[in-house]
């Protein structure tokens, strides 16, 4: 059946939005007051709905039951443990969240009777960069407020923070939800890096909410996005408003996790795409056996992406930011790191490898740190930078101001690197490193050096080197089993927080190497784990950021193991795609890191 059929309310919207359609765009190019937003993204959304075209998997997927942890099949009671502290800093974090500091963590059992609450309205927010699972938050959250009530409403603020801000939003209902469930990407209601953290853009989200009758805000987001969703918890208490904020733990990067969170959404289904290419160049590398691959992964700073890929699918070199800094390491350590392995298997005749090499490498080699801070103080609203044209100008301005063993790094970069080092910052003033092609680096100076050894007679093999980022592709993967079960019941976890009135908290899923049946719900309070940190030069409460721990398993794992993969003998895993359907051993699996983390294997 031709998908326009099975939605007859578009049929009867389409006969009016043709006509109104050409005068709509009009009415935008003359750039119009944008009080029609919120008409123009449902329309957008309907023609999305309407042309989407969908693979066989697509429409299998569609139909997936997401697995869920027992207790939150059917009524739940929530139990209130002890009172919580933060894991740092206690003092100045209850100074700044007398509300909200020390609440209890919950957890939710199973309890008698049907699951009922009065009708609330809820509204959603998607916050920074996509990660496979975001929409299936929102279907959960979706299923378990209409099966506590019904009437309740779920409204999407688009385009992330600033859709709150500007009051922009849409209503989400059943058709639309129904098109999303697990699927990747945030476009059923767009995303983005709005910072919430000022009063009048919390005082705007107070007039939005009372005009809609909304009663609490769910905001899916990274450690920044949750910290703020806290404050602004904290502010709605303070103002006595009535609105309620709940968090939920999303990011591919895998750096939002402690104690009480075991992994971020997406990181599951983000590794295994990305693994599953590296595993695919390997037994190309293993076939053709003439090239190196340096394959760059996203992940920002944490090197949690490169070590999950490296695990699942052993390649003769991975290198680990937070290793790097802990050795103290320059760049040319690493390089010469790197030609060690290179001549090593060249010797055995083997002049083909893999080298994965994390996305925030550079900020994690000190000298290169000391560079990039200074280059982010510089260009910190520099109008005078901005106003220079050309490249050559922009970087002889650059070279002026910066210290004299800044400069000379700074100098002995390739002119490209050098250009990206200055390229526009981020909301938070840091530099953006999906940007910075290290991969592209490290084969320039790698390369360089094997001439020189090859000069000396030192290394007779020959170096052919390919460069890959791996990046945008996993984001928005379609979720693996793990991410879509696990982020469904984030989703409706989060509707039971609603239910019972908590505010501050971020929805909890624990247990999660386990089968999901036997995964824990609950509530964890934002502000437990909190800390005290630097940003732009002032110190502000912030959830602890996790980067690989050296004495952690997976790390230690990959220590023990890495010697072997490097060495002549080839050890590459090749992975192969996500599996959605098919034996539980297969479909089901958590990552190895959070195996390890677990001690799960
Ligand atoms: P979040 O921290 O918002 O989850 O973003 C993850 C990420 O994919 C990083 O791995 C990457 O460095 C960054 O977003 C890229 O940002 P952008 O989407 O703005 O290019």
């Amino acid at each position: 059946m031709c998908p326009i059929y099975k939605f007859p309310q578009i049929n009867l919207y389409m006969s009016n939005f043709c006509c109104n359609f050409a005068a709509k765009l009009d009415n935008r190019r003359k750039k119009k007051p944008d009080n029609r937003i919120n008409e123009e993204y449902n329309i957008q959304n309907i023609l999305n709905l309407i042309t989407m075209q969908k693979s066989p998997l697509q429409i299998a997927r569609q139909a997936y039951q997401p697995k869920m942890p027992v207790a939150l099949n059917g009524n739940v009671r929530l139990v209130e443990g002890a009172a919580t502290q933060s894991v740092a800093d206690q003092e100045e974090i209850k100074k700044l969240f007398p509300n909200t500091y020390g609440l209890p963590l919950i957890t939710m059992e199973p309890a008698p009777g049907e699951a009922k609450s009065e009708a609330i309205n809820v509204g959603v927010i998607l916050s920074g960069g996509q990660a496979p699972g975001g929409h299936n938050v929102i279907s959960g959250l979706f299923d378990g407020l209409k099966r506590l009530n019904p009437n309740s409403k779920l409204y999407g603020f688009l385009g992330g923070p600033s859709g709150l801000i500007e009051g922009k939003y849409q209503e989400l209902t059943a058709e639309i939800i129904d098109e999303y469930r697990n699927t990747g990407g945030f476009d059923i209601i767009g995303s983005g890096r709005t910072k919430l953290e000022e009063t009048w853009q919390f005082d705007n989200g107070i007039e939005i909410c009372n005009k809609l009758g909304i009663k609490a805000i769910v905001i899916i987001g990274g450690d920044d996005s949750n910290t703020n969703a806290c404050v602004l918890a904290e502010y709605y208490l303070q103002k006595q408003c009535g609105i309620q904020v709940i968090g939920c733990p999303k990011t591919i990067d895998g750096d939002l996790k402690n104690e009480m969170i075991e992994t971020s959404f997406g990181f599951d289904t983000a590794c295994k795409t990305y693994a599953e290419l590296i595993g695919n160049i390997q037994r190309d590398a293993n076939s053709a056996k003439k090239y190196w691959h340096f394959i760059r992964l996203m992940g920002r700073s944490a090197s949690h992406i490169a070590l999950e890929c490296a695990l699942q699918s052993q390649p003769n070199i991975c290198l680990i930011s937070e290793e790097v800094e802990a050795k103290n390491m320059t760049l040319n350590d690493i390089v010469e790191q790197i030609v060690e392995v290179i001549v090593d298997r060249s010797n055995a005749g083997l002049n083909f490898g893999t080298v994965l090499i994390p996305e925030g490498l550079i900020e994690f080699i000190p000298a290169m740190r000391v560079l990039i801070q200074e280059l982010n103080d510089l260009l910190a609203q520099n109008e005078e930078f901005a106003t220079l044209e050309g490249d050559d100008a922009k970087r002889e301005y650059v070279k002026s101001m910066l210290t004299p063993a800044s400069c000379a790094l700074y100098r002995s970069l390739p002119k490209g690197i050098a250009r990206q080092l200055t390229l526009e910052r981020d909301p938070h003033g840091n530099v953006m490193v999906s940007l910075i092609e290290t991969e592209k680096l490290l084969i320039e100076m790698v390369s360089k050096r094997l001439a020189q050894l090859k000069a000396e007679g030192k290394y007779k093999g020959k170096f052919s080197a390919l460069n890959h980022f791996f990046g945008y592709e996993g984001r928005c993967a379609i979720p693996s089993n793990f991410d879509a079960d696990y982020c469904y019941s984030i989703g409706v976890n989060a509707s039971h927080l609603i239910a019972a009135g908590k505010t501050g908290y971020m929805s909890l899923v624990r247990n999660l190497t386990k089968p999901a049946a036997e995964w824990l719900a609950g509530g964890v309070p934002i502000t437990m784990m909190m800390n005290m940190e630097k940003r732009n030069g002032k110190m502000k409460p912030v959830i602890q950021k996790a980067l690989v721990e050296l004495d952690g398993a997976p790390f230690k794992y990959f220590k023990e193991h890495r010697a072997v993969w490097a060495d002549s003998k080839t050890s590459y895993i090749y992975p192969g795609p996500i599996q959605y359907y098919g034996p539980t051993e297969v479909c089901d699996q958590p990552t190895i890191t959070l195996k390890l983390e677990r001690g799960a294997m």
